[in-house]
């Protein structure tokens, strides 16, 4: 069907990329649900007016009156699915649709899916070079919309699908997915975590082939499929000191990437690229020396024999515990940066790890109370009021041999304008104190 209008929601990337593939197509109205409060927004919408003169820009008010049975409507990933709007557009017989699902109708060739709660981008990131020999292209949540990959002309895609994406459309018909784990997260968006799980286990529903975590049945499909269970045989699994892919053992030490949920994330990635065709001796050598992406687990100095990770990207508990586990010593050894946005997280789960791991934890931003409540009674705890604090706090506690680990439990949004400023705030910081 040809809409006789488009309606987006939402002047971020993805609301760009919907605005460019339609422009000329069909007349295009554009709304943000912030429009009335936010400067930012009246800011942006000035700069996609001129970018787009045809666009007619209207108050969300507008929008029962403008969509109407014949109109495809596009809301952005960040506007949560109990937003008013959402039944204002339904209530207008408007097709509620989504920048992944008008990707998928307009591509041939093979789309791979990649979700869960951690090690998203870095497995799409990485999944993406073992294919590169092949030209396959990435995009999604990873920071590239897939319509913007339109462009690329390539013979196949990997994209990192958030569960914001995954929820406002039909499952998408992939050659491939994955659920790479499901930890607690997104709890001030999602209403549950069962409804969270769920909506990451959609990315199963019509795909070909299903690569999975045999070890963790929430990972799994539901009904049986075609796949590859990684850990389910010793073909294909992550072992104490090494891991193997297609039957290849490859040590751990060989590998560039820390800790054993990055050595899935890598034979997870590997299972999806050879499920696509690519050389195996390729694979192998993109697996040793991928060296992860920047604002994960990433080493910004050595000072006074005191190792400084920024693991920025850690925006929820899980990612936290596996940024401990890493870089764990028999004695405590860590010194935790952490705060920040904490979207109703239970930090009650750090417990154990602060206690084993951690000898001081640094706590600044919104939720830094919500974390020192757990933190009291397992660890020494300092409460700060910056980033810059809470590094000279950490260098005053570390010693020689010490890991001073940036890795938040939180999201950046109360102090920072991503993780990527946090992280990069950080680094900015720590050279200077080497300087
Ligand atoms: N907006 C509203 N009402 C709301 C919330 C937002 O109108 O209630 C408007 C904002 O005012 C803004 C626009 O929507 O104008 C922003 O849209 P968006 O938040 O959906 O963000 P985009 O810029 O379109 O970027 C999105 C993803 N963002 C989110 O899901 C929050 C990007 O993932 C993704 O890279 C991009 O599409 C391309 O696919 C970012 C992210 O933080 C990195 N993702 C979450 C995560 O990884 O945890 C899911
Ligand atoms: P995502 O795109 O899902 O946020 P990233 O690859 O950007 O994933 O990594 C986000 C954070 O999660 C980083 O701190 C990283 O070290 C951590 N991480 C990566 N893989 C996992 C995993 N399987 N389980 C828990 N944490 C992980």
């Amino acid at each position: 069907m040809k809409p006789d209008r488009i309606v987006i929601v939402g002047v971020g990337v993805t609301g760009e990329s919907c605005i460019h593939f339609w422009y000329g197509r069909a007349p295009v109205f554009v709304t943000d649900t912030r429009l009335p409060k936010d400067a930012s927004v009246h800011n942006r919408v000035n700069e996609l007016r001129a970018k787009y003169p045809e666009v007619r820009f209207i108050s969300p008010a507008q929008v029962a009156e403008i969509a109407g049975s014949d109109s495809f409507v596009y809301m952005s990933p960040g506007i949560p699915m109990h937003d008013e709007m959402f039944d204002v557009i339904l209530a207008t017989g408007a097709r509620l649709t989504s920048d992944i699902e008008l990707f998928m109708e307009q591509v041939d060739g093979a789309v791979i899916g990649i979700t869960g709660t951690n090690g998203k981008s870095t497995t799409t990131d990485l999944t993406a070079k073992m294919l590169q020999p092949l030209g396959f292209k990435a995009g999604g949540n990873i920071g590239v919309p897939v319509l913007d990959l339109l462009s690329e002309e390539a013979p196949g895609f990997v994209l990192e699908l958030s569960s914001f994406q995954l929820e406002r459309m039909r499952p998408p018909q992939l050659t491939c997915a994955t659920v790479l784990n499901i930890a607690e997260d997104h709890l001030d968006h999602h209403r549950t975590f069962a409804e969270y799980a769920a909506t990451k286990r959609r990315i199963y529903e019509r795909c070909e082939l299903a690569v999975f975590n045999n070890n963790d049945p929430r990972t799994a499909p539901g009904t049986k499929k075609p796949g590859i269970a990684i850990n389910g045989s010793v073909s294909w699994c992550v072992r104490q000191h090494e891991i193997v892919i297609d039957g290849h053992q490859i040590p751990t030490s060989e590998l560039q990437l820390l800790g054993s949920i990055n050595h899935y994330n890598i034979v997870a990635a590997a299972a999806l690229a050879h499920a696509s065709g690519v050389a195996m001796s390729h694979v192998i050598e993109i697996a040793q020396n991928y060296q992860g992406l920047p604002h994960r687990l990433q080493t910004v100095a050595r000072i006074d024999n005191v190792h400084y990770v920024n693991d920025s990207k850690a925006t929820n508990v899980a990612a936290t515990l596996a940024a401990i586990e890493a870089f764990a010593d028999e004695k405590p050894n860590i010194v935790l940066l952490a705060g920040g946005e904490g979207k109703d997280a239970d930090f009650a789960s750090l417990n154990e790890a602060l206690h084993d791991h951690v000898k001081t934890a640094v706590l600044f931003g919104k939720d830094a109370q919500k974390i020192a409540v757990v933190a009291d009674a397992v660890t020494q705890v300092a409460q700060v009021d910056s980033l810059e604090q809470a590094v000279l706090r950490a260098r005053e506690a570390a010693k020689p041999g010490d890991v001073i680990l940036l890795s938040p439990a939180c999201a950046s949004f109360d102090m920072f304008a991503n993780f990527e400023h946090r992280g990069d705030s950080f680094t900015s910081i720590v050279q200077d104190m080497a300087a």
